[in-house]
């Protein structure tokens, strides 16, 4: 077992000192070392020797995906570059990449923190762990299995793709816990049943997926479907890469390594904190980091928190599921639509497959919006009416979920795009 109780289960009170001192002592280091948060402290007359409470760090300003880029490659980097010993790097969908670095003591602290979430999930060193992210700069690979052997368990690095090796594999090797995208796990249980073998005759029982926004129903398909217990868990590359938050055995909400990372959820338009339990932007200072450390990270995912004591016993926090980036959220017709919300009205309907893609455009100064949804041949009815009432009902849900009409197609099962790694749900013709 990697059940970290002394530091998971802390009294808040001391939690919260604990964080003191260590925000405390990384403002310190950064205007120390670091020329750009220097000067910006400067200019605002900010001294880290000033700070008397967690909500000081209100006064300091943010870190924005930009400025990372505006630093390229390592001039956010707090150590110099012998003392770094590992570098990852995200390429981004849009703009240049970014680089982050991890001494020798930020590696440790990853693994542990990683650590920490497949214990928090069920893991323990008796599981089979089949890693099916990305090995490279991805921080999920690497991330994962560092992890992974850290609670003790055998680690599989398989990789991503290759998808019917995979599948080989999780059965010679007895894999019990598949490690991965949310969407591949999906591609996983279609390959299966192209391959005529049952998942219940594995030995999968758990699935840790992550990387991407997925929904509830989501969920439920994917154990329905591989017969497992699959959990949540967050990260991202800026402030660590996966081990930032994890699901524990309750299924309700990521608890948020707090000893590592302070977490604020803010109104994305003011940038004040939003009232507890309402939705907003989490933005991320950490704690311990030494080569990278990230101060105020403006992250552009959005959530809640759940302050509610957790029956687990951690008492840290919990970050409730992601409802998608301010970044991935539509206008369409002035009504803004996260993908999510698609995928939840799409799942409740009988007979549609969790594969579906948003296709947006604009014709004679208005939005359009069509959403592609696969169904199984059975459900491409003979009759007119009956094919007209399963895309309706299909409309109806859509239109209850996000309060606007748009246009369903129905299309035949694997005719959409599958992917291995974070799934592209929106082709949105409009920026094109
Ligand atoms: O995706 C790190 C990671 C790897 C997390 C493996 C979990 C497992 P990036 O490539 O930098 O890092 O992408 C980070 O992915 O800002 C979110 O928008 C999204 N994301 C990550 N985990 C979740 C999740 C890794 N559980 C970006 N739910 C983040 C929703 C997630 N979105």
């Amino acid at each position: 077992m990697y059940w970290q109780k002394k530091e998971e289960c802390r009294p808040r009170a001391e939690l919260e000192k604990l964080q003191l001192a260590r925000l405390k002592n990384t403002l310190t280091r950064v205007a120390t070392n670091v020329p750009f948060y220097r000067n910006q402290f400067h200019k605002l007359g900010l001294n880290p020797e000033n700070i008397k409470s967690l909500e000081d760090i209100r006064k300091y300003p943010f870190t924005l995906k930009q400025d990372l880029r505006n630093n390229y490659p390592y001039g956010l980097f707090a150590v110099p570059l012998r003392d770094v010993v590992r570098l990852h790097s995200s390429s981004g969908t849009t703009g240049n990449a970014t680089v982050v670095g991890y001494s020798r003591e930020d590696i440790i602290t990853w693994s542990n923190l990683v650590a920490r979430i497949l214990c928090g999930a069920g893991l323990t060193p008796n599981d089979v762990i089949q890693i099916a992210f990305g090995y490279g700069l991805f921080t999920g690979g690497f991330g994962l299995h560092y992890g992974a052997e850290r609670l003790g368990a055998s680690v599989i690095p398989v990789s991503a793709g290759n998808t019917r090796r995979q599948i080989q594999i999780m059965q010679d090797f007895k894999t019990t816990a598949l490690v991965c995208t949310p969407s591949y796990a999906l591609k996983l249980a279609d390959t299966m049943m192209d391959m005529g073998i049952n998942p219940n005759g594995l030995s999968l029982r758990f699935g840790l997926f992550g990387a991407e926004p997925w929904s509830e129903e989501m969920r439920q398909e994917i154990n329905e479907r591989l017969g497992i217990k699959a959990s949540d868990n967050y990260g991202l590359s800026e402030v660590m890469g996966p081990g930032v938050a994890g699901e524990c055995e309750e299924f309700h909400g990521q608890h948020i390594n707090e000893d590592h990372f302070l977490v604020e959820i803010l109104n994305p338009k003011t940038l004040e904190p939003v009232k507890p339990g309402d939705i907003g932007e989490v933005v991320i200072t950490t704690l311990t980091k030494e080569a990278f450390p990230m101060i105020r990270y403006r992250t552009r995912d959005l959530t809640r928190m759940i302050t509610e004591p957790c029956p687990c016993g951690r008492t840290f926090h919990r970050l409730d599921r992601f409802v998608g980036r301010s970044d991935d959220m539509l206008i369409i017709r002035g009504v803004n639509v996260f993908p999510l919300q698609v995928e939840s009205a799409i799942f409740r309907i009988d007979g549609t497959q969790p594969h579906y893609q948003i296709i947006v455009d604009r014709k004679d100064n208005q939005d359009t919006c069509t959403v592609k949804v696969e169904v199984s041949e059975s459900y491409f009815f003979d009759e007119m009416r009956k094919q007209r009432t399963f895309i309706d009902g299909i409309q109806k849900s859509l239109a209850a979920e996000l309060g606007l009409s748009i246009d369903v197609k129905l299309v035949e099962e694997r005719s959409l795009e599958r992917f291995e790694g974070k799934a592209k749900r929106v082709i949105d013709n409009r920026i094109l």
